[in-house]
């Protein structure tokens, strides 16, 4: 069977919220993040604010600067949060192959549910006039025949869009003569890289792939690939079972560059982890990283392996991942861990065979924290929100070379 999968993302989602729960805005360029005397971004604004050529992660102060008469507010994460939930629970009601990207977004395998509803397309103008009737908000929805198709559908027509990308050939008619960057995975630099090689549009990905692989190597075979409309990534559900995470982050009172330092904020939140996982006598398969830049750009990167309580184990994966994101300005960073598993029905690992090591293992970590201690002092590290059966992290497919 031809696989169907919906995207679906909330228009100007945070400012829609606002505007529903205050109709005096309706119309109005809103811009939602900081205030204009404060420093920072902006987290999103209504698509009136958007003529002015406001945008997310731009700076407040150039905000203010090209639309000064705008609406300025806060964001107000538990309305945001409880919005999602509702539409959340929309969806699902369709099929519960979901991938929940964001708050605000998410993708839908629906391949096996269509014809029980009536169709794709059926099942995509519900969830718009549901949404809106039951929870006032609109969004926009696109069908695909693949994830990215179904991202650039709901994108296409935005907002309160509704598009339908059926097959690879009417992908690819739809992306040839745009620009690069229309392609998953194409970032800023990536873009930049291909310019220099003369090579500005789809077409041109396609006209000149050995340039492309000799330049980008396998990155080069991926976009070609999805330049071609092949992807086969699958949604990736999210099961209640499989919910529940655990997580520490901390907040930075000024961005960090210093890896080291960042490190080191990881070797604290990975001991607290740790901590609480013996306590609780679990033991988690996956850790996330998760990071947030200085532009408000967050991003999680995820690895499954072994079960594991250990500090060691949570902080080298996580800082193994670190060492592969992008490097900018880093204003909070967080472990999440899931996948959990009772210790009874967990399998032996190498560490639980040799307790030797295990000790070692500790009284480095031990060493570790007290160096960090001193050189930092005892409040290096804040708590953040704890979250137990909550939401996972968001994991990233494809991981992006440069968004
Ligand atoms: P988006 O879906 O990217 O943006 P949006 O819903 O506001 O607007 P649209 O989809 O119509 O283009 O992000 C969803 C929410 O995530 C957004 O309302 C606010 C938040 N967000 C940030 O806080 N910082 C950011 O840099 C981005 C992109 C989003
Ligand atoms: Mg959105």
């Amino acid at each position: 069977m031809d696989t169907t999968i919906i995207h679906v993302d909330m228009d100007a989602f945070y400012a829609a919220v606002e505007v529903r729960d205050n109709p005096e805005l309706f119309g109005k360029p809103l811009i939602i993040g900081a205030l204009p005397h404060e420093r920072g971004v902006v987290a999103t604004c209504s698509y009136e604010a958007r003529k002015f050529g406001v945008h997310s992660a731009m700076s407040i102060k150039e905000a203010y600067k090209r639309c000064p008469h705008g609406i300025y507010m806060h964001p107000n994460g538990r309305k945001y949060k409880t919005a999602s939930e509702q539409v959340h629970k929309i969806w699902l009601t369709y099929t519960d192959l979901i991938e929940f990207i964001s708050l605000d977004e998410g993708f839908l395998d629906v391949t096996g549910s269509a014809a029980h509803f009536g169709g794709a397309r059926k099942i995509g103008m519900e969830i718009k006039s549901r949404t809106l009737a039951e929870i006032g908000l609109t969004c926009s929805v696109g069908i695909g025949y693949s994830k990215t198709s179904a991202k650039l559908a709901s994108k296409e027509k935005k907002p309160d869009g509704f598009y339908e990308i059926a097959t690879a050939n009417e992908f690819k008619a739809l992306i040839r003569d745009r620009g690069v960057r229309i392609i998953y995975g194409v970032g800023l630099k990536t873009a930049e890289t291909l310019h220099q090689a003369k090579i500005t549009t789809v077409r041109d990905i396609l006209e000149n792939r050995q340039i492309v692989v000799a330049i980008l190597g396998n990155h080069g075979k991926q976009i070609i690939d999805l330049a071609e409309g092949i992807d086969n990534r699958k949604v990736q559900p999210y099961y209640e079972s499989e919910a529940k995470s655990i997580s520490r982050e901390h907040t930075f009172q000024k961005d960090i560059t210093d890896i080291e330092y960042l490190k080191d904020a990881l070797r604290l939140l990975a001991k607290e982890l740790s901590l609480k996982l013996r306590v609780e006598n679990i033991y988690a398969r996956t850790v996330t990283l998760k990071v947030k830049y200085a532009n408000m750009k967050q991003i999680t990167r995820a690895k499954s392996g072994d079960a594991t309580n250990q500090t060691r184990d949570i902080y080298d994966i996580t800082a193994s991942l670190l060492d592969k994101v992008e490097k900018r300005p880093i204003r909070l960073i967080g472990i999440g861990l899931s996948g959990f598993e009772e210790s009874e029905f967990r399998q032996m690992t190498l560490d639980d065979l040799t307790d030797k090591r295990d000790g070692k293992r500790k009284e480095s970590l031990d060493r570790t924290l007290l160096e960090l201690q001193t050189k930092y002092g005892e409040q290096i590290i804040k708590t953040g929100n704890e979250m137990i059966a909550e939401k996972r992290f968001n994991v990233d497919t494809i991981p992006e070379k440069d968004a």
